[in-house]
C-alpha cells in the first residue's frame, strides 16, 4: 500500500513508519518538525538522543534498502497538504498523528490552549477537505484518544452506544467528557470525521488510543541512528515511561493525588501493529468506525507499585512512591471499564505489560541518566491554580 504518515517524526509516528516500511508498504512521512521546536521552547529533551529525520531515513535505507520519503509540511497549511494528497498515484491510506498531543501543554495558558486548538483542529479539517477535494478513496486512519470519553460511571463502548429513550432507540456517538483542552480537540476531530463520512462519503478509522508506553520495536532497535524519542518531562512524558525513568534515577514516583485514576494503556509494539491492521483492513466507503486502541487498564498507583517491585527486586534500587498534590482536575477514584474488541477481532494479539518490559525501560533510563534534567520531573502546569478544595494535599499515601 502507498501510505502517508502525518507526524512521522514523532514517538508513535516514527515507530509506525518503520514498521510499515519493513512490511514493504511505500511510506511517505510529512511533518513540520514542530515537536522538536516545542521541546526547545520549553527546554525539554528526549531521554534517548534522536537524530535528524534525514539521518534517520538514510540509516533505514542503508540497513534495509527501503526508501521512506519525507516532506516538510505543516498540516495547518492547506495548499501544502493539498499538493501532497493530490499526487499520483493516490495514497491508499493517510495515518494522521500530526498534532500537539500533551494535555499539560494545552493547559499552560490561553496562548498554549489556542495554539493546540488551531494546530489540531485546523490541521484535521485541512486533511478532511483535501481528501474530499482530491482523494476521497484514501482511507483516513486518525489517532484519537481514550481520554475523549473521560471516566463515566458506565462501560465505555467503541465510539457508539445503543440508547433507548421514551420508547425509541438509536445507536449514537458515545458521550464525551474530555479532561483537557488537548483532549477536547480530539473530540472535535471525531465529530468532524464522522460528519465528513456521513456527508461526503469519506472513509475513516478513528483510533481511540490509550496511553502508550515502551521504547523498543524491532525496527527502532536496529541502530542508535533509528532511536525513537522517549519523554520524561512533566509536559510530554507519560505516566508509565516517567515512573520507569524516575525509578532509575532514585526519584520518588510522582503519583498525582490518591492514584486511583485509571486509564487505558498500550505497548508501542502494539501501537505499530494496530496501525498496520487499520491500514490493511480499511473502513468501507462512507463508513466512520471507531476502535479503542488499548490492551489493558491500570490505575496510576498500580503502575507505581509495579515499577517499585521491579526496581527493588531486579535492580536493588530503593523506590519510594510520593503522592503529590494533583495538578489536574480529574476523578481520583472512579469506575472504569472500556471495551476493546474491534482490533483484537482483526487479529491484534496484545503484548501485556510485563516485568521484563518495565525492567528494560529502567535499564534504558539508567543508560541515559546523565541526560535527565531533574527540574523537569515535578509537575508545573496546574489545571486550576490554588485548587485546595477539590484536591486533598497528600503525603505518604494519606489524604489530609
Ligand atoms: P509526538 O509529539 O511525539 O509526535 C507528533 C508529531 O506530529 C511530531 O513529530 C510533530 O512535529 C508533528 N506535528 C505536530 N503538529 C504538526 C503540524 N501542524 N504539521 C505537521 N506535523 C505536525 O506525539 P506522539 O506521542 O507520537 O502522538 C502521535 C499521535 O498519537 C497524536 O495525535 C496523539 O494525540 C496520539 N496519541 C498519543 C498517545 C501517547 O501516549 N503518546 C496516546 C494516545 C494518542
Ligand atoms: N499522572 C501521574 N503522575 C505523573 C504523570 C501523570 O499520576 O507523573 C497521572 C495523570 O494525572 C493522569 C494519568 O496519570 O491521571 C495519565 O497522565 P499522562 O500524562 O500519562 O497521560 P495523558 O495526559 O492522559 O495523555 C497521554 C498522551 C496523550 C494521549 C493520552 C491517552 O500525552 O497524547 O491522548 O495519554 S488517554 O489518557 O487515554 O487520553
Amino acid at each position: 500500500m502507498k501510505i502517508l504518515i502525518a507526524g512521522g517524526d514523532g514517538y508513535c509516528g516514527w515507530a509506525s513508519a518503520l514498521h510499515l516500511s519493513a512490511r514493504n508498504h511505500d511510506v511517505t512521512i510529512i511533518d513540520n518538525l514542530i515537536r522538536r521546536e516545542w521541546d526547545f521552547e520549553h527546554n525539554l529533551n528526549s531521554l534517548v538522543p534522536i537524530c535528524t529525520i534525514d539521518e534517520r531515513i538514510q540509516e533505514w535505507f542503508r540497513l534495509t534498502g527501503k526508501k521512506i520519503h519525507f516532506v516538510n509540511v505543516d498540516v495547518t497549511n492547506y495548499s501544502e497538504i493539498c499538493k501532497i494528497i493530490n499526487c499520483e498515484p493516490k495514497f491508499d491510506a493517510l495515518v494522521h498523528f500530526a498534532q500537539q498531543r500533551s494535555a499539560p501543554f494545552s493547559m499552560i495558558d490561553h496562548e498554549h490552549a489556542i495554539r493546540t486548538h488551531i494546530n489540531n483542529t485546523v490541521g484535521n479539517m485541512n486533511i478532511l477537505w483535501a481528501l474530499h477535494e482530491y482523494s476521497p478513496n484514501t482511507h483516513l486512519v486518525k489517532l484519537g484518544t481514550m481520554g475523549e470519553y473521560g471516566t463515566p460511571n458506565i462501560d465505555v463502548e467503541e465510539g457508539f452506544i445503543n440508547i433507548e429513550y421514551n420508547g425509541r432507540s438509536d445507536r449514537l456517538p458515545y458521550p464525551k467528557q474530555p479532561g483537557s483542552f488537548y483532549h477536547l480537540t480530539k473530540v472535535s476531530d471525531s465529530d468532524q470525521i464522522n460528519f465528513t463520512c456521513r456527508t461526503w462519503k469519506l472513509h475513516a478509522t478513528d483510533l481511540n488510543q490509550g496511553i502508550v508506553y515502551g521504547y523498543s520495536t524491532a525496527e527502532v532497535d536496529l541502530s542508535p541512528i533509528l532511536a525513537n524519542r522517549f519523554d520524561y518531562d512533566h509536559i510530554f512524558g507519560t505516566v508509565l515511561n516517567r515512573f520507569c525513568i524516575q525509578a532509575a534515577l532514585g526519584h520518588p514516583l510522582t503519583v498525582y493525588g490518591i492514584g486511583g485514576q485509571t486509564r487505558s494503556f498500550i505497548d508501542i509494539r502494539d501501537t505499530v501493529k494496530c496501525i498496520e491492521i487499520a491500514c490493511e483492513n480499511p473502513a468501507k466507503l462512507g463508513e466512520y468506525r471507531v476502535f479503542n486502541q488499548f490492551t489493558e487498564m491500570f490505575s496510576v498507583l498500580q503502575l507505581a507499585q509495579l515499577v517499585q517491585q521491579v526496581s527493588e527486586n531486579q535492580f536493588n534500587l530503593k523506590c519510594k512512591i510520593a503522592h503529590i498534590k494533583n495538578p489536574r482536575t480529574e476523578k481520583e477514584v472512579h469506575y472504569y471499564n472500556c471495551i476493546n474488541t474491534n482490533l483484537c477481532s482483526l487479529g491484534l494479539q496484545p503484548t501485556l505489560l510485563s516485568n521484563e518490559t518495565i525492567a528494560s525501560l529502567i535499564q534504558l533510563s539508567t543508560k541515559y541518566a546523565d541526560r535527565v534534567n531533574l527540574k523537569l520531573i515535578p509537575p508545573q502546569v496546574q489545571w486550576k491554580p490554588d485548587d485546595e478544595e477539590t484536591t486533598p494535599n497528600i503525603t505518604n499515601g494519606h489524604a489530609h
